[in-house]
């Protein structure tokens, strides 16, 4: 059976808390559990305070066969930052610029720049999503059309290689889309002339949205996610994007994190949890011990307090 664990962004502390509160002890190179597999949501890296040591942890519980991982925007974020651009070579797939600097200058600092390196080609190779005996977990959206298309470039078990890269990276490009959704959720643009301030200062145009509900009939208000009562009370428009269902009730069980939810761990319905609770901000870290049931319980969430505090301007 699982624990599925949510955006650990360098807190290893508090992952190591996490894994002790489980029953998890360290045996030989890495931490395991004689009866269970724990499973991360991606975002290992940026923001916290010990990221080479968070990545290390993982992988090595990755490689003795203890757990499992997928691939969280901030890694593929960090392959693009680290890709140089074949058409203009002296530039990165992911622009070097301040804004994206400040997202990635707690990796740059406590990374060595070969180890870094060896981290991003570790990187490369982890799956974009895991479908699982009896769950599913993903990054941020799970949404099977576009999951087709990534797969049809290039199979999850096989690494990213620099052609998924240009076309996932580029804006129009045909993978780009599905990549921005899987790994980011869905987005939709807000009506003229409306932005909202997000947690760096920076004033966005789009809004995250509960993709896992369906949008008929909701407000931006109400349909953003996390709810976002500045966002304006009028209907949400698709503009262009096309139309989803929500996450169907009868579905296995998805697990995600990337939405900084704050609060008391719940389920968003009966087979959806997110498991992103801002650790990275002073939150939680959360995880969910998953022993087969279809019915997600609230009760089987499990947290701890962030263990240092986040490290400043990250
Ligand atoms: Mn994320």
């Amino acid at each position: 059976m699982y624990d599925i664990v949510g955006d650990v962004h360098g807190h290893h502390d508090s992952l190591v808390a996490l894994l002790e509160q489980w029953g998890y002890a360290r045996r030989g190179d890495h931490w395991e559990h004689p009866g269970r597999t724990a499973v991360f949501v991606g975002d290992l890296v940026d923001r916290g305070p010990m990221i080479p040591e968070t990545v290390d942890l993982v992988r090595r519980m990755v490689d003795g066969g203890a757990a499992r991982v997928c691939m969280g925007n901030h890694e593929f974020n960090a392959i693009a930052w680290q890709t140089r651009d074949p058409d203009e070579p002296r530039a990165f797939l992911r622009p070097h610029d301040d804004r994206k600097l400040q997202q990635h200058v707690q990796t740059l600092r406590q990374y060595s720049s070969s180890e870094l390196h060896e981290a991003v080609e570790w990187f490369r190779t982890l799956p974009r999503w895991l479908e699982l005996d009896g769950i599913r977990v993903v990054h941020a959206c799970w949404d099977e059309p576009l999951m087709q298309e990534i797969e049809a470039f290039k199979p999850n078990d096989e690494p990213l290689d620099d052609a998924f890269l240009l076309d996932a990276t580029r804006e129009g490009r045909p993978l780009f889309d599905a990549v921005e959704v899987v790994l980011k959720g869905r987005e939709l643009w807000l009506p003229e002339r409306t932005g909202l301030p997000d947690k760096d200062g920076h004033v966005r145009r789009k809004v995250r949205v509960a993709w896992f509900e369906s949008p008929a009939g909701r407000s931006y208000a109400d349909y953003s996610f996390p709810p976002n009562p500045s966002c304006p009370s009028v209907p949400v428009e698709l503009r262009g994007q096309s139309a989803w269902e929500g996450y169907s009730p009868k579905s296995p069980p998805v697990f995600f994190g990337h939405y900084w939810l704050t609060g008391e761990p719940r389920p968003l319905a009966t087979n959806v949890a997110c498991l992103d609770y801002s650790v990275a901000k002073g939150g939680r870290l959360c995880g969910y011990r998953w022993d087969g049931e279809t019915s997600l319980d609230a009760s089987r969430f499990a947290s701890v307090a962030a263990t240092t505090a986040g490290v400043p301007a990250g």
